[in-house]
């Protein structure tokens, strides 16, 4: 694995070469843990944290590191290095952060495209989609709708989706994903392009882990239900990180 199957573009070295960081070794941030960070040179991983520089010049949190940013770094030794600078983003999700008023926390950056997924059963809501699809609007970001669970509906159920979706929003790409039968995973997997980064976005027990579990063939993230005996819609990922496909 490389730089450029981890998504390194020409824009980016000439970043590096225009700001005399050729020096540095180069990085994607994969996770964050309060101000640690886990970065990927493609080859190797390493814990890091930032330099004090970073830290006292950052006029927000959003100035700091975030799970997809590109950065420039110190390794010292096998396991540990310093995150000297972060690059340009090319896209930010971000939200409001908790308990900070104005203050915005970004979720991730320099994603390309967003699978915005929803299930077919669970109070299928073309407006909430539409939420969704301006988030990545206004991010820049490409957004392809995933239906999912589609093994739950019957024939006409998801034909009736279809036909409303088709009604309102005629340009959006749509795909219908059973990640039980795996039906639909192929045409999932067909649109991810070497190099390019991806993120899952949608409801709670949408499938988002589901299907990000499916694509790595392996069980990586925990998934669950929406807690039934509560109704108080228990998420169950609380974590960003950023995963390396096997074909990049
Ligand atoms: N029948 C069916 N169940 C599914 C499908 N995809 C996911 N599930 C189930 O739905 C539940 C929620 O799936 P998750 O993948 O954990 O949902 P999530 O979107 O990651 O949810 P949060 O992490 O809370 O945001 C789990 O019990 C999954 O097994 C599907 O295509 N069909
Ligand atoms: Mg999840």
């Amino acid at each position: 694995m490389n730089l450029s199957d981890l998504g390194f573009t020409k824009e980016l070295s000439e970043y590096l070469t225009d700001n005399s960081l050729s020096d540095f070794s180069i990085g994607r941030v994969t996770q964050e843990h309060r101000e640690r960070y886990v970065v990927t040179t493609g080859d190797h991983e390493y814990d890091a944290e930032i330099t004090g520089n970073l830290r006292f010049s950052a006029r927000s949190r959003a100035d700091f590191p975030a799970v997809g940013d590109w950065v420039t770094l110190v390794i010292y030794d096998s396991d540990n290095a310093i995150i000297h600078k972060v690059f340009p983003r090319k896209s930010v999700l971000e939200r409001q952060a908790v308990g900070k008023f104005g203050e915005v926390q970004i979720i991730s950056a320099n994603i390309d495209v967003a699978f915005i997924i929803q299930s077919i059963n669970n109070n299928f809501s073309i407006n909430r989609l539409e939420r969704y699809l301006t988030i990545c609007y206004s991010a820049g970001i490409e957004p392809v709708v995933v239906i999912s669970k589609t093994d739950l509906a019957t024939g006409t159920e998801i034909q009736n989706t279809i036909d409303a979706l088709e009604r309102r929003e005629k340009r959006v790409k749509f795909i219908l994903l059973s990640n039980i039968t795996k039906s639909g995973l192929d045409q999932i997997a067909g649109i991810i392009e070497k190099g390019k980064t991806y993120c899952a976005i949608g409801p709670s027990g949408a499938g988002k882990s589901t299907l990000i579990n499916n694509l790595l063939k392996k069980n990586v993230l925990k998934t669950g239900s929406i807690s039934e005996s509560t109704n108080k819609g228990r998420h169950v990922t609380e974590h960003r990180e950023l995963f390396v496909l096997e074909n990049g």
